[in-house]
């Protein structure tokens, strides 16, 4: 199925939708700092209401035309709150520092945690190495009443020194021990609602992932039960869309909707390199208003408060 916005005169923006609840390809754009305000608005509605988009064919893209293009979306963030050595404007997701292999929404362990990520493949293996994202509005939608009610009264609590051990075991490699070393060199610490009011779309989405330490008030089994119970529904296979990359694709997720999982299937021998910009969003909101609070940690230097439009 395919919805046609039309853009101005002489072109317009084909959504082609890819699942029921998430993920859309988008035709018919040249991505880059100088599109019209009527198909950036375009991009803003499919982003909305599929949660994360793919743009093919963008090989002509740099490091600053992405960066452009990112401006037109947002405030882009630095690169990230603790990983600041390794360039002032993007950060590199490159294999010889990880391969993925964990749920997440991107950088919750800060109150003003990013509301969309924008990332271009630069370099792929020859097989393998595929994205998945999942909704996290339909998480939420899927609940059955009294679940969706314990949700929303819940908080959790988000740490950046996020439970190595238990997802990758010990790694000696150099490479990734330095990074994690640096992942970790300031500890952050938030405490976010559960059920998140999206600012823009109304919309309420689980807001968990792999940054999830415990939940307020509960001991570290309940968290767990409980954590088990509510991230297995942000990942059902329905929730989820997958991208296999090829060079020249881009992908844009929605930061406050979604968690995704790279998937580590390539050949340990071959490199694998994304550039990502995170785009500044907004302090969560949970359904009773109450918004998410610093616990340990200022951000301030990593990004902006972005209001939701
Ligand atoms: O490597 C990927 O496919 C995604 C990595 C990731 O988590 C990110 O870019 O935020
Ligand atoms: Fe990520």
């Amino acid at each position: 199925m395919s919805v046609d916005y039309a853009v101005g005169t002489d072109t317009a923006v084909q959504v082609v939708k890819l699942g029921e609840h998430i993920g859309a390809r988008i035709e018919g754009v040249r991505l880059g700092g100088d599109l019209s305000a009527e198909t950036v608005a375009a991009i803003r509605a499919a982003l909305n209401e599929h949660k994360v988009i793919f743009f093919q064919g963008q090989d002509h893209l740099t490091e600053d035309g992405q960066y452009e293009f990112a401006q037109l979306l947002g405030t882009p963030t630095t690169p990230h709150p603790t990983i600041t050595s390794r360039g002032a404007r993007t950060l590199t997701i490159d294999s010889e520092t990880g391969r993925g292999g964990a749920w997440h929404t991107d950088v919750t362990f800060v109150d003003r945690v990013p509301k969309a990520s924008i990332l271009r493949a630069v370099t792929l293996p020859s097989y393998g190495g595929s994205t998945t994202w999942a909704s996290t509005v339909a998480a939420y939608d899927s609940l059955p009443d009294p679940l969706k009610r314990l949700a929303e009264s819940l908080r959790a609590l988000h740490t950046n020194a996020y439970d190595y051990a238990g997802d990758h075991g010990k790694d000696s490699d150099q490479f990734r021990q330095a990074y994690r070393d640096e992942f970790v060199s300031t500890y952050y610490e938030t405490e976010h609602p559960v059920v998140r009011v999206h600012p823009e779309t109304g919309e309420r989405a689980l807001l968990l992932g792999l940054f999830v330490k415990q939940f307020v008030g509960l001991n570290a089994s309940e968290s767990q039960a409980l954590f088990r119970l509510f991230q297995d529904r942000v990942t059902r296979l329905e929730h989820t869309t997958r991208w296999n990359w090829s060079l020249g694709d881009v992908a844009i997720w929605d930061n406050r909707a979604t968690q995704h999982y790279a998937v580590g299937d390539y050949d340990g021998a071959e490199r694998r390199q994304l550039t990502r910009i995170t785009l500044a969003g907004d302090i969560p909101v949970g359904v009773d208003g109450r918004t998410s609070t610093v616990v340990t940690g200022n951000a301030e230097h990593y990004s902006i408060v972005e209001q939701a439009a």
